[in-house]
Protein backbone atom coordinates (compact mmCIF):
# COMPACT_ATOMS: atom_id res chain seq x y z
CA UNK A 1 0.00 0.00 0.00
CA UNK A 2 1.43 3.55 -1.10
CA UNK A 3 3.25 5.53 1.91
CA UNK A 4 1.49 8.44 2.09
CA UNK A 5 -2.21 7.27 2.04
CA UNK A 6 -4.01 9.58 4.59
CA UNK A 7 -3.45 13.05 3.30
CA UNK A 8 -4.72 12.60 -0.06
CA UNK A 9 -7.77 10.17 1.04
CA UNK A 10 -10.00 13.20 1.97
CA UNK A 11 -13.21 12.74 3.99
CA UNK A 12 -15.26 14.43 1.41
CA UNK A 13 -17.97 12.28 -0.25
CA UNK A 14 -17.64 12.71 -4.20
CA UNK A 15 -20.48 12.18 -6.78
CA UNK A 16 -19.93 12.34 -10.72
CA UNK A 17 -21.69 10.86 -13.56
CA UNK A 18 -20.08 7.91 -14.72
CA UNK A 19 -21.80 6.80 -17.65
CA UNK A 20 -21.38 8.80 -20.77
CA UNK A 21 -22.30 12.72 -21.84
CA UNK A 22 -24.14 11.75 -24.71
CA UNK A 23 -28.44 11.55 -24.02
CA UNK A 24 -29.09 7.84 -23.49
CA UNK A 25 -31.92 5.12 -22.30
CA UNK A 26 -30.14 5.23 -18.88
CA UNK A 27 -27.12 7.20 -16.79
CA UNK A 28 -24.97 6.30 -13.74
CA UNK A 29 -24.62 8.64 -11.44
CA UNK A 30 -21.52 7.58 -8.56
CA UNK A 31 -21.30 8.65 -4.74
CA UNK A 32 -18.38 7.38 -2.80
CA UNK A 33 -17.39 8.50 0.61
CA UNK A 34 -18.51 7.81 3.89
CA UNK A 35 -21.29 9.71 3.86
CA UNK A 36 -22.85 8.82 0.71
CA UNK A 37 -25.80 7.01 2.30
CA UNK A 38 -26.72 10.10 4.69
CA UNK A 39 -26.71 12.63 1.28
CA UNK A 40 -28.69 9.72 -0.22
CA UNK A 41 -31.78 9.89 2.08
CA UNK A 42 -31.98 13.62 1.82
CA UNK A 43 -33.20 13.23 -1.56
CA UNK A 44 -34.04 9.34 -2.17
CA UNK A 45 -37.07 8.12 -1.30
CA UNK A 46 -38.50 6.52 0.80
CA UNK A 47 -35.44 6.95 2.88
CA UNK A 48 -36.52 3.74 5.20
CA UNK A 49 -35.39 1.59 1.89
CA UNK A 50 -32.57 3.14 1.12
CA UNK A 51 -31.11 2.69 4.76
CA UNK A 52 -31.80 -1.14 4.26
CA UNK A 53 -30.07 -1.92 1.33
CA UNK A 54 -28.08 -4.74 1.18
CA UNK A 55 -24.99 -4.43 -0.48
CA UNK A 56 -24.67 -5.25 -4.34
CA UNK A 57 -28.67 -5.71 -4.80
CA UNK A 58 -30.55 -3.60 -6.46
CA UNK A 59 -33.65 -1.75 -5.27
CA UNK A 60 -36.12 0.90 -6.42
CA UNK A 61 -36.31 4.75 -5.50
CA UNK A 62 -38.00 7.85 -6.11
CA UNK A 63 -35.35 10.93 -6.86
CA UNK A 64 -37.31 13.86 -5.41
CA UNK A 65 -37.00 17.69 -5.71
CA UNK A 66 -36.77 19.81 -3.05
CA UNK A 67 -40.18 20.70 -3.38
CA UNK A 68 -41.09 17.32 -3.05
CA UNK A 69 -41.98 17.20 -6.51
CA UNK A 70 -40.53 13.55 -8.16
CA UNK A 71 -37.60 14.20 -11.06
CA UNK A 72 -36.89 10.74 -11.68
CA UNK A 73 -38.00 6.96 -10.51
CA UNK A 74 -34.51 5.23 -9.99
CA UNK A 75 -32.29 1.76 -9.47
CA UNK A 76 -29.85 2.09 -6.58
CA UNK A 77 -27.18 0.02 -5.29
CA UNK A 78 -25.03 0.29 -2.51
CA UNK A 79 -21.30 -0.93 -1.66
CA UNK A 80 -20.12 -1.18 1.85
CA UNK A 81 -16.56 -0.61 2.57
CA UNK A 82 -14.01 -1.81 1.93
CA UNK A 83 -16.13 -3.94 -0.40
CA UNK A 84 -16.41 -1.54 -3.14
CA UNK A 85 -14.40 -0.02 -6.32
CA UNK A 86 -13.09 2.74 -4.32
CA UNK A 87 -12.70 0.87 -1.25
CA UNK A 88 -15.00 3.44 0.44
CA UNK A 89 -19.26 3.58 0.89
CA UNK A 90 -20.34 3.79 -2.56
CA UNK A 91 -23.69 4.37 -3.96
CA UNK A 92 -24.79 3.85 -7.75
CA UNK A 93 -27.79 5.65 -8.61
CA UNK A 94 -29.43 4.57 -11.83
CA UNK A 95 -31.20 7.02 -13.54
CA UNK A 96 -32.90 8.22 -17.01
CA UNK A 97 -30.52 9.71 -19.43
CA UNK A 98 -32.03 12.93 -19.68
CA UNK A 99 -29.18 15.92 -18.79
CA UNK A 100 -32.09 17.37 -16.81
CA UNK A 101 -32.56 14.75 -14.45
CA UNK A 102 -28.29 14.27 -14.34
CA UNK A 103 -27.93 17.65 -13.27
CA UNK A 104 -30.53 17.94 -10.64
CA UNK A 105 -29.81 14.80 -8.98
CA UNK A 106 -25.94 15.90 -9.12
CA UNK A 107 -26.78 19.10 -7.87
CA UNK A 108 -29.24 17.07 -4.94
CA UNK A 109 -26.34 15.39 -3.72
CA UNK A 110 -23.74 18.30 -3.68
CA UNK A 111 -26.52 20.40 -1.93
CA UNK A 112 -26.43 17.52 0.73
CA UNK A 113 -22.84 18.18 1.26
CA UNK A 114 -21.12 15.88 -1.84
CA UNK A 115 -18.44 16.80 -3.95
CA UNK A 116 -18.08 17.10 -7.83
CA UNK A 117 -15.52 14.38 -8.44
CA UNK A 118 -12.45 15.05 -10.02
CA UNK A 119 -11.37 13.11 -13.35
CA UNK A 120 -10.19 9.87 -12.42
CA UNK A 121 -10.36 10.78 -8.35
CA UNK A 122 -12.62 7.21 -7.88
CA UNK A 123 -9.92 5.30 -9.04
CA UNK A 124 -7.26 7.14 -7.61
CA UNK A 125 -8.96 6.13 -4.05
CA UNK A 126 -9.29 2.78 -5.02
CA UNK A 127 -5.38 3.21 -5.74
CA UNK A 128 -5.04 4.96 -2.53
CA UNK A 129 -7.09 2.50 -0.58
CA UNK A 130 -4.98 -0.67 -1.71
CA UNK A 131 -7.72 -1.77 -3.81
CA UNK A 132 -5.61 -1.98 -7.11
CA UNK A 133 -1.97 -0.61 -7.83
CA UNK A 134 -0.52 1.36 -10.73
CA UNK A 135 -0.78 -0.42 -13.24
CA UNK A 136 -4.37 -2.09 -12.67
CA UNK A 137 -5.75 1.90 -12.65
CA UNK A 138 -4.13 3.14 -15.57
CA UNK A 139 -4.48 -0.09 -17.52
CA UNK A 140 -8.48 0.55 -16.75
CA UNK A 141 -8.33 3.71 -18.20
CA UNK A 142 -6.54 2.15 -21.37
CA UNK A 143 -9.67 0.42 -21.45
CA UNK A 144 -11.81 2.73 -21.14
CA UNK A 145 -10.13 4.77 -24.27
CA UNK A 146 -9.38 1.69 -26.34
CA UNK A 147 -10.48 2.26 -30.11
CA UNK A 148 -8.48 -0.30 -31.50
CA UNK A 149 -8.06 -4.26 -31.08
CA UNK A 150 -4.52 -3.96 -30.53
CA UNK A 151 -5.24 -0.89 -27.80
CA UNK A 152 -7.74 -3.16 -26.25
CA UNK A 153 -5.29 -6.34 -26.25
CA UNK A 154 -2.65 -3.93 -24.56
CA UNK A 155 -5.01 -2.32 -21.84
CA UNK A 156 -6.54 -5.97 -21.03
CA UNK A 157 -3.26 -7.92 -20.84
CA UNK A 158 -2.12 -4.85 -18.59
CA UNK A 159 -5.40 -5.43 -16.19
CA UNK A 160 -4.41 -9.00 -16.05
CA UNK A 161 -1.08 -8.27 -14.77
CA UNK A 162 0.91 -9.56 -17.64
CA UNK A 163 3.17 -6.16 -16.75
CA UNK A 164 3.18 -6.95 -12.93
CA UNK A 165 4.46 -10.50 -13.27
CA UNK A 166 6.87 -9.90 -15.60
CA UNK A 167 8.40 -6.55 -13.53
CA UNK A 168 8.15 -8.42 -10.37
CA UNK A 169 10.20 -11.46 -11.65
CA UNK A 170 12.57 -8.91 -12.37
CA UNK A 171 12.80 -7.55 -9.40
CA UNK A 172 13.56 -10.56 -7.63
CA UNK A 173 16.17 -11.12 -9.65
CA UNK A 174 17.64 -7.56 -8.85
CA UNK A 175 16.88 -8.48 -5.11
CA UNK A 176 18.79 -11.65 -5.01
CA UNK A 177 21.60 -9.97 -6.53
CA UNK A 178 21.50 -6.86 -4.28
CA UNK A 179 21.13 -9.37 -0.96
CA UNK A 180 24.47 -11.36 -2.56
CA UNK A 181 25.36 -8.01 -2.64
CA UNK A 182 24.73 -6.05 1.19
CA UNK A 183 25.70 -9.92 3.00
CA UNK A 184 29.33 -8.85 2.36
CA UNK A 185 28.91 -5.32 2.94
CA UNK A 186 29.73 -5.50 6.83
CA UNK A 187 33.38 -7.11 7.74
CA UNK A 188 32.12 -9.14 10.37
CA UNK A 189 30.10 -11.70 8.67
CA UNK A 190 33.92 -13.42 7.84
CA UNK A 191 32.23 -16.91 7.30
CA UNK A 192 30.71 -15.95 4.16
CA UNK A 193 32.10 -17.44 1.21
CA UNK A 194 33.61 -15.24 -1.29
CA UNK A 195 31.01 -13.49 -4.22
CA UNK A 196 31.27 -15.88 -7.36
CA UNK A 197 31.77 -12.63 -9.36
CA UNK A 198 31.71 -14.60 -12.77
CA UNK A 199 28.35 -15.80 -12.44
CA UNK A 200 26.80 -12.29 -10.54
CA UNK A 201 27.73 -10.60 -13.39
CA UNK A 202 26.63 -12.76 -15.77
CA UNK A 203 23.23 -12.29 -13.38
CA UNK A 204 23.88 -8.59 -13.84
CA UNK A 205 23.65 -9.00 -17.42
CA UNK A 206 20.53 -11.12 -17.79
CA UNK A 207 18.61 -9.09 -15.89
CA UNK A 208 19.67 -5.54 -17.61
CA UNK A 209 19.18 -7.77 -20.64
CA UNK A 210 15.66 -8.70 -19.71
CA UNK A 211 14.69 -4.80 -18.94
CA UNK A 212 16.06 -3.65 -22.30
CA UNK A 213 13.49 -6.01 -24.35
CA UNK A 214 10.80 -4.97 -22.06
CA UNK A 215 11.52 -1.33 -22.72
CA UNK A 216 12.05 -1.84 -26.33
CA UNK A 217 9.15 -3.34 -26.96
CA UNK A 218 7.77 0.77 -26.44
CA UNK A 219 8.76 0.39 -29.93
CA UNK A 220 5.25 -1.33 -30.46
CA UNK A 221 3.82 -0.16 -27.83
CA UNK A 222 4.35 3.43 -29.16
CA UNK A 223 2.56 2.56 -32.20
CA UNK A 224 -0.25 0.74 -30.59
CA UNK A 225 -0.88 3.95 -27.80
CA UNK A 226 -0.72 6.64 -30.50
CA UNK A 227 -1.46 4.53 -33.73
CA UNK A 228 1.20 4.60 -37.17
CA UNK A 229 1.74 7.91 -39.25
CA UNK A 230 1.49 7.26 -42.66
CA UNK A 231 2.35 9.79 -45.22
CA UNK A 232 1.17 9.69 -48.82
CA UNK A 233 3.47 11.53 -51.02
CA UNK A 234 4.73 11.62 -54.58
CA UNK A 235 4.89 14.01 -57.67
CA UNK A 236 1.31 15.99 -58.97
CA UNK A 237 -0.93 13.45 -60.06
CA UNK A 238 0.38 10.53 -59.36
CA UNK A 239 -2.93 9.20 -57.22
CA UNK A 240 -2.27 10.46 -53.56
CA UNK A 241 -5.93 11.36 -53.24
CA UNK A 242 -7.35 8.37 -55.26
CA UNK A 243 -5.03 6.12 -53.26
CA UNK A 244 -6.39 7.76 -50.14
CA UNK A 245 -10.39 7.40 -51.02
CA UNK A 246 -9.83 3.85 -52.18
CA UNK A 247 -8.23 2.55 -49.22
CA UNK A 248 -10.62 4.33 -46.99
CA UNK A 249 -13.43 3.15 -48.85
CA UNK A 250 -15.00 6.49 -49.58
CA UNK A 251 -14.27 9.80 -51.32
CA UNK A 252 -12.41 11.38 -48.25
CA UNK A 253 -10.22 13.61 -50.52
CA UNK A 254 -10.97 16.07 -53.78
CA UNK A 255 -9.61 14.08 -57.11
CA UNK A 256 -9.00 15.74 -60.25
CA UNK A 257 -6.92 15.49 -63.54
CA UNK A 258 -5.71 18.40 -62.65
CA UNK A 259 -2.24 18.45 -61.13
CA UNK A 260 -1.89 19.99 -57.85
CA UNK A 261 -5.31 19.43 -56.69
CA UNK A 262 -4.62 18.90 -53.07
CA UNK A 263 -2.72 21.77 -51.19
CA UNK A 264 -3.01 21.22 -47.48
CA UNK A 265 -2.69 18.13 -45.80
CA UNK A 266 -5.42 15.80 -45.07
CA UNK A 267 -6.24 13.44 -42.29
CA UNK A 268 -7.80 9.97 -42.49
CA UNK A 269 -7.41 7.52 -39.37
CA UNK A 270 -7.88 3.79 -40.35
CA UNK A 271 -8.06 0.75 -38.21
CA UNK A 272 -5.99 -2.34 -40.49
CA UNK A 273 -5.00 -5.66 -38.69
CA UNK A 274 -6.10 -4.19 -35.25
CA UNK A 275 -3.81 -1.23 -35.12
CA UNK A 276 -4.57 2.58 -35.98
CA UNK A 277 -3.11 4.09 -39.19
CA UNK A 278 -3.06 7.83 -39.88
CA UNK A 279 -2.99 9.02 -43.02
CA UNK A 280 -2.20 12.09 -44.32
CA UNK A 281 -2.46 13.06 -48.09
CA UNK A 282 -0.51 15.68 -49.24
CA UNK A 283 0.58 18.26 -52.02
CA UNK A 284 2.26 16.46 -54.77
CA UNK A 285 6.42 16.83 -54.77
CA UNK A 286 6.76 19.38 -57.61
CA UNK A 287 10.12 20.85 -57.27
CA UNK A 288 9.69 23.44 -60.26
CA UNK A 289 6.66 24.66 -58.87
CA UNK A 290 6.60 28.91 -58.46
CA UNK A 291 2.88 28.80 -57.83
CA UNK A 292 2.94 29.92 -53.89
CA UNK A 293 0.24 28.03 -52.81
CA UNK A 294 1.70 25.16 -53.88
CA UNK A 295 4.92 25.99 -52.64
CA UNK A 296 3.07 26.29 -49.16
CA UNK A 297 1.74 23.19 -49.80
CA UNK A 298 4.66 20.90 -50.02
CA UNK A 299 6.40 23.02 -47.46
CA UNK A 300 3.85 21.25 -45.78
CA UNK A 301 4.27 18.04 -47.33
CA UNK A 302 7.73 17.75 -46.11
CA UNK A 303 6.91 18.68 -42.02
CA UNK A 304 4.38 15.71 -42.52
CA UNK A 305 7.02 13.17 -44.15
CA UNK A 306 9.45 14.54 -41.21
CA UNK A 307 6.89 13.02 -38.55
CA UNK A 308 6.02 9.70 -40.48
CA UNK A 309 6.51 6.43 -39.40
CA UNK A 310 5.89 4.76 -42.42
CA UNK A 311 6.14 6.73 -45.74
CA UNK A 312 4.05 6.18 -49.13
CA UNK A 313 5.95 7.03 -52.22
CA UNK A 314 3.46 6.71 -55.29
CA UNK A 315 5.04 6.38 -58.61
CA UNK A 316 2.33 6.36 -61.52
CA UNK A 317 3.05 3.48 -63.73
CA UNK A 318 1.32 4.67 -66.67
CA UNK A 319 4.34 7.05 -67.20
CA UNK A 320 8.05 6.99 -67.65
CA UNK A 321 10.29 7.58 -65.02
CA UNK A 322 11.32 11.29 -64.88
CA UNK A 323 14.35 13.07 -63.12
CA UNK A 324 11.84 15.34 -60.58
CA UNK A 325 10.56 11.60 -59.71
CA UNK A 326 13.96 10.29 -58.76
CA UNK A 327 14.72 13.99 -57.08
CA UNK A 328 11.55 13.99 -55.06
CA UNK A 329 12.36 10.68 -54.30
CA UNK A 330 16.24 11.69 -52.61
CA UNK A 331 14.22 14.73 -50.99
CA UNK A 332 11.99 12.21 -49.18
CA UNK A 333 14.70 10.04 -48.15
CA UNK A 334 16.62 13.37 -46.46
CA UNK A 335 13.77 14.82 -44.79
CA UNK A 336 12.31 11.45 -43.11
CA UNK A 337 12.80 10.70 -39.73
CA UNK A 338 16.07 8.00 -39.29
CA UNK A 339 13.57 5.20 -38.55
CA UNK A 340 10.75 6.37 -40.84
CA UNK A 341 10.39 3.66 -43.72
CA UNK A 342 9.70 4.18 -47.24
CA UNK A 343 7.35 1.70 -49.12
CA UNK A 344 7.41 2.55 -52.73
CA UNK A 345 3.45 2.06 -54.96
CA UNK A 346 3.28 1.93 -58.40
CA UNK A 347 -0.15 3.59 -59.07
CA UNK A 348 -3.16 3.15 -61.65
CA UNK A 349 -2.17 -0.62 -62.53
CA UNK A 350 -5.37 -0.39 -64.40
CA UNK A 351 -3.96 1.86 -67.19
CA UNK A 352 -0.87 0.92 -69.81
CA UNK A 353 2.06 0.27 -68.03
CA UNK A 354 5.14 2.07 -68.72
CA UNK A 355 7.31 0.52 -65.74
CA UNK A 356 7.47 -3.05 -63.74
CA UNK A 357 7.65 -3.13 -60.04
CA UNK A 358 11.39 -3.18 -58.57
CA UNK A 359 11.59 -5.34 -55.79
CA UNK A 360 9.43 -4.68 -53.05
CA UNK A 361 7.41 -2.33 -54.85
CA UNK A 362 3.59 -3.24 -54.88
CA UNK A 363 1.54 -2.03 -58.03
CA UNK A 364 -2.48 -1.26 -57.44
CA UNK A 365 -5.16 0.34 -58.71
CA UNK A 366 -7.36 2.95 -56.97
CA UNK A 367 -10.09 2.29 -59.50
CA UNK A 368 -10.03 -1.48 -59.70
CA UNK A 369 -8.48 -1.77 -56.31
CA UNK A 370 -6.07 -4.76 -57.13
CA UNK A 371 -3.13 -4.63 -54.29
CA UNK A 372 -4.89 -2.76 -51.67
CA UNK A 373 -5.47 -5.75 -49.98
CA UNK A 374 -1.56 -6.23 -50.56
CA UNK A 375 -0.45 -2.96 -49.52
CA UNK A 376 -2.64 -3.39 -46.32
CA UNK A 377 -1.24 -6.30 -45.60
CA UNK A 378 2.05 -5.08 -45.96
CA UNK A 379 1.03 -2.45 -43.00
CA UNK A 380 0.04 -5.03 -41.22
CA UNK A 381 3.15 -6.80 -41.33
CA UNK A 382 5.08 -3.05 -40.57
CA UNK A 383 3.70 -3.34 -37.02
CA UNK A 384 4.18 -7.12 -36.62
CA UNK A 385 7.51 -6.98 -37.42
CA UNK A 386 8.49 -4.12 -34.15
CA UNK A 387 10.29 -5.91 -31.96
CA UNK A 388 8.16 -6.78 -28.59
CA UNK A 389 8.99 -10.37 -27.94
CA UNK A 390 7.69 -10.06 -24.39
CA UNK A 391 4.21 -10.66 -24.27
CA UNK A 392 3.78 -7.73 -21.88
CA UNK A 393 4.19 -4.61 -24.41
CA UNK A 394 5.22 -1.13 -22.58
CA UNK A 395 2.66 1.22 -24.30
CA UNK A 396 3.09 4.23 -21.56
CA UNK A 397 5.88 6.46 -21.83
CA UNK A 398 6.05 6.60 -17.88
CA UNK A 399 6.77 2.87 -17.47
CA UNK A 400 8.91 2.93 -20.44
CA UNK A 401 10.96 5.80 -18.64
CA UNK A 402 10.48 3.93 -15.21
CA UNK A 403 12.41 0.89 -17.01
CA UNK A 404 15.02 2.89 -18.87
CA UNK A 405 15.79 4.23 -15.72
CA UNK A 406 16.36 0.81 -14.17
CA UNK A 407 18.16 0.16 -16.71
CA UNK A 408 21.10 2.94 -16.72
CA UNK A 409 21.21 1.91 -12.92
CA UNK A 410 22.30 -1.83 -14.05
CA UNK A 411 24.18 -0.27 -16.67
CA UNK A 412 26.06 1.58 -13.95
CA UNK A 413 26.50 -1.28 -12.05
CA UNK A 414 28.18 -3.26 -14.43
CA UNK A 415 30.77 -0.11 -15.58
CA UNK A 416 31.76 0.41 -11.86
CA UNK A 417 32.75 -3.63 -11.60
CA UNK A 418 34.24 -3.13 -14.89
CA UNK A 419 36.24 0.11 -13.94
CA UNK A 420 36.42 0.27 -10.16
CA UNK A 421 36.26 -2.92 -8.84
CA UNK A 422 33.92 -4.76 -6.82
CA UNK A 423 33.10 -2.05 -4.39
CA UNK A 424 30.37 -3.60 -2.90
CA UNK A 425 28.41 -0.36 -0.62
CA UNK A 426 28.85 1.82 -4.26
CA UNK A 427 26.84 -1.56 -6.24
CA UNK A 428 24.35 -2.01 -3.95
CA UNK A 429 23.86 1.80 -4.41
CA UNK A 430 22.91 1.35 -7.70
CA UNK A 431 21.23 -1.49 -7.87
CA UNK A 432 18.76 -0.05 -4.91
CA UNK A 433 18.32 2.75 -7.54
CA UNK A 434 17.73 0.50 -10.14
CA UNK A 435 14.54 -1.47 -7.76
CA UNK A 436 13.28 1.93 -7.19
CA UNK A 437 13.06 2.87 -10.37
CA UNK A 438 10.95 -0.77 -10.90
CA UNK A 439 8.53 0.22 -7.85
CA UNK A 440 7.75 3.33 -9.36
CA UNK A 441 5.96 1.14 -12.41
CA UNK A 442 3.01 -0.09 -9.93
CA UNK A 443 3.46 2.83 -7.84
CA UNK A 444 4.90 0.72 -4.89
CA UNK A 445 6.28 4.39 -4.03
CA UNK A 446 5.03 7.38 -5.65
CA UNK A 447 5.20 10.93 -5.26
CA UNK A 448 1.99 12.21 -4.99
CA UNK A 449 2.55 14.89 -8.02
CA UNK A 450 2.92 12.00 -10.08
CA UNK A 451 -0.38 10.30 -9.12
CA UNK A 452 -1.83 14.10 -9.69
CA UNK A 453 -0.44 13.61 -13.60
CA UNK A 454 -1.64 10.39 -13.87
CA UNK A 455 -4.96 10.40 -12.94
CA UNK A 456 -5.77 13.70 -13.93
CA UNK A 457 -5.66 11.97 -17.40
CA UNK A 458 -8.65 9.69 -16.54
CA UNK A 459 -11.91 10.72 -17.34
CA UNK A 460 -14.38 12.16 -14.50
CA UNK A 461 -16.63 9.69 -13.30
CA UNK A 462 -14.11 6.83 -12.87
N1 LIG B 1 -6.95 4.91 -64.47
C1 LIG B 1 -6.65 5.34 -63.26
N2 LIG B 1 -6.61 6.66 -63.01
C2 LIG B 1 -6.30 7.07 -61.76
C3 LIG B 1 -6.01 6.16 -60.73
N3 LIG B 1 -5.73 6.87 -59.63
C4 LIG B 1 -5.86 8.15 -59.93
N4 LIG B 1 -6.20 8.30 -61.22
C5 LIG B 1 -6.45 9.54 -61.95
O1 LIG B 1 -5.30 10.36 -61.87
C6 LIG B 1 -5.65 11.73 -61.73
C7 LIG B 1 -5.00 12.31 -60.49
O2 LIG B 1 -5.51 11.65 -59.38
P1 LIG B 1 -5.38 12.22 -57.90
O3 LIG B 1 -5.80 11.16 -56.98
O4 LIG B 1 -6.08 13.55 -57.79
O5 LIG B 1 -3.82 12.44 -57.84
P2 LIG B 1 -2.97 13.23 -56.75
O6 LIG B 1 -1.64 12.59 -56.70
O7 LIG B 1 -3.72 13.36 -55.50
O8 LIG B 1 -2.83 14.64 -57.42
P3 LIG B 1 -2.42 16.06 -56.75
O9 LIG B 1 -3.24 16.24 -55.54
O10 LIG B 1 -2.80 17.03 -57.81
O11 LIG B 1 -0.98 16.02 -56.51
C8 LIG B 1 -7.18 11.77 -61.67
O12 LIG B 1 -7.68 12.06 -62.94
C9 LIG B 1 -7.54 10.36 -61.28
O13 LIG B 1 -8.82 9.96 -61.73
C10 LIG B 1 -6.05 4.76 -61.03
O14 LIG B 1 -5.81 3.89 -60.21
N5 LIG B 1 -6.36 4.41 -62.30
MG1 LIG C 1 -4.28 14.96 -54.40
Amino acid sequence: MPQFMSAKNEKDTIVSLSSGLEKSAIALVRLSGKDCFSIGTTFLAPPEKLNSMEAGKIVRLSAVNTDGSLLDKVLCVAYFAPKSYTGENMLEIFCHGSNYIIRNIISLCIKAGARQAKAGEFTLRAYLNGKMDLLEAEAINDLINSETSAQHMAAISQLKGDLKDKIYSIKKGIISLLSEIEVRIDDSYEEIPDLDKKSFFKRLLDVKNEISEMATSFEKGKFIRYGINVVICGLPNCGKSSFLNAIAGYDRAIVSPTAGTTRDTLEESLEIGGFRFIFTDTAGLNTNSSDPLEIEGIKRTQKAISKANLILFLKDSSTEEIQEEKEAFLKVKENKNQNAIILTLLSKSDLKQKRKPNKGEIKFSAFTKEGIDDIKKSLESFCLSMPSSSSAIITSIRHFNCLSMAENSLAETMKIVETEGWKYEILAETLREALKSLEYIAGETNPEEILDEIFSNFCVGK
